[in-house]
């Protein structure tokens, strides 16, 4: 059976621009799994630990046949293909790629939060994935778009 997913991309060191490109090129190849929709680029201040540079965010959806677990475990790989090291808390990275819905699922184990908690108060996630899925429903949060409001103040710039 078809789920869909949303992931959230984030970089902050290097190249982070062609990180992010690159790895909707790796999210495209995922097994059972087709990128259904890609968010634009988007330049961001740094939520939680200041003094970093801006980071590059987007949005990816997709359609797949992996269960939940295989999705996360997939996304951990292909992080750790582009040499995430994981440091400090909310810290520079290569590449982040988190889980944010995967279909209406509502889980809360160590490993694996969703819907992700912060998701609908960080600008960073709720205006590339208003973007591309601007009626998707956060469980028992409401549509994405109704949280625009709530993020307008934080800074966000979309790349041409
Ligand atoms: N990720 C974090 C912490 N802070 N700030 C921005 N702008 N973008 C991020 O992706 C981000 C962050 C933890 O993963
Ligand atoms: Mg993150
Ligand atoms: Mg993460």
């Amino acid at each position: 059976m078809s789920h869909t997913a949303y992931v959230a991309l984030g970089a902050n060191l290097d190249d982070p621009q062609t990180t992010v490109r690159l790895a909707f090129a790796e999210l495209a190849q995922l097994p059972q799994s087709r990128l259904r929709a890609s968010s634009s680029l988007y330049r961001t201040a740094p939520v939680g630990l200041a003094g970093q540079p801006d980071f590059i965010n987007a949005v990816a959806e997709i359609a797949t046949e992996l269960d939940a677990d295989k999705l996360l475990d997939a996304l951990f790989a292909i992080e750790r293909r582009f040499g995430r090291i994981r440091a400090e808390k909310n810290g520079p990275r290569t590449l982040d790629l988190d889980l944010l819905l995967y279909d209406d699922l509502v889980c809360d184990t160590p490993h694996l939060h969703l819907p992700h908690p912060r998701l609908h108060l960080r600008a960073f996630v709720v205006v590339p994935l208003a973007e591309i899925a601007p009626a998707s429903l956060i469980p028992e949060r409401g549509s994405v778009a109704a949280w625009l409001p709530a993020v307008a103040n934080q800074q966000i710039e979309r790349l041409p």
